[in-house]
């Protein structure tokens, strides 16, 4: 599903279902995209594709939440996750500064190490698509979210996309502030750390937001295919954590 306003990107989702829930599915995001805190749509486009391959089976990253108590102190921390991580100082600063100024894009930018934009469309950006989660992973992930108190649809998706996306060789990382003025939660994940999230990203109220993903130097075509067409599922759910300061976090890794 997609929807904007006058061009403007309100809302997107999607995900991989089986063919009796298609029915329910379609109005549950239609509905999402009508009450959407970012405004009301003139235009909602929903795409319906029958899977021809079967969907290749993945664990959710590990969780955990990073102690971050006001929005002064995210950027630093931000840098200080990807920096561990390996991202460059420069593409951590670029990516930032794109979260952080004007409106959001409706799909993710491709940066690599010197801080340059890869994706062939910036205005629209590379949207990830073909992404599932079982039922049963899910009643499992959920299990595990819920003793931390953040088992949330928006969680849920956020970390079924992070899981897809750092599975490729060719992701370092991947930066993500949500775009919805209320929601002020986001996250670094690497195949390296896991799903780290950063409450506080972001001061509440802001339409800004994004998503980065950190490659490796090389060609982005083969990336590109596979984040939005290749299908994957959630088939099992990774560990979920607790709070962690980045300096317990990190004792002794740099
Ligand atoms: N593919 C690529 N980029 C996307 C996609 C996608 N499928 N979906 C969203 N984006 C980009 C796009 O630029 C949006 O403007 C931006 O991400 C934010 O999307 O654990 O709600 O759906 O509590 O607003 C993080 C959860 C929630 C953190 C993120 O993102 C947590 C969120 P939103
Ligand atoms: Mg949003």
């Amino acid at each position: 599903m997609r929807a904007s306003d006058a061009g403007r990107h309100i809302s997107g989702a999607e995900g991989i279902f089986s063919a009796n829930s298609v029915l329910n599915v379609a109005r549950k995001y239609t509905s999402r995209a009508m009450r959407h805190e970012r405004g009301a749509p003139d235009n909602i486009t929903i795409t319906i594709e029958a899977l021809t391959d079967e969907p290749e089976l993945i664990r959710t990253l590990p969780v955990c939440t990073m102690k971050n108590e006001v929005e002064a102190a995210s950027n630093e921390l931000v840098c200080r996750l990807l920096a561990s991580i390996g991202v460059s100082g420069i593409a951590a600063t670029s990516a930032l500064e794109l979260l952080r100024g004007g409106d959001a894009m409706r799909g993710a930018a491709l940066m690599d190490m010197a801080g340059q934009r890869l994706e062939p469309d910036r205005a629209r950006g590379v949207r990830v698509s073909r992404i599932g989660i079982t039922d049963a992973a899910r009643a499992r992930l959920r299990r595990l979210l819920r003793n931390f108190g953040i088992d949330s649809e928006t969680v849920i998706e956020a970390l079924v996309l992070a899981s897809k996306v750092n599975h490729h060789p060719k992701v370092i990382a991947e930066l993500c502030v949500s775009d919805d003025p209320g929601y002020t939660t986001g996250y670094v994940a690497s195949s390296a750390f896991g799903y780290l999230r950063i409450p506080h990203v972001k001061a509440a109220g802001s339409s800004s937001g994004g998503r980065v993903f950190f490659v490796r130097d090389g060609g982005v075509e083969g990336l590109i295919d596979y984040l939005e067409r290749a299908p994957v599922m959630v088939s099992s759910a990774g560990p979920v954590f607790g709070t962690f300061a980045a300096d317990e976090f990190f004792e002794g890794a740099t």
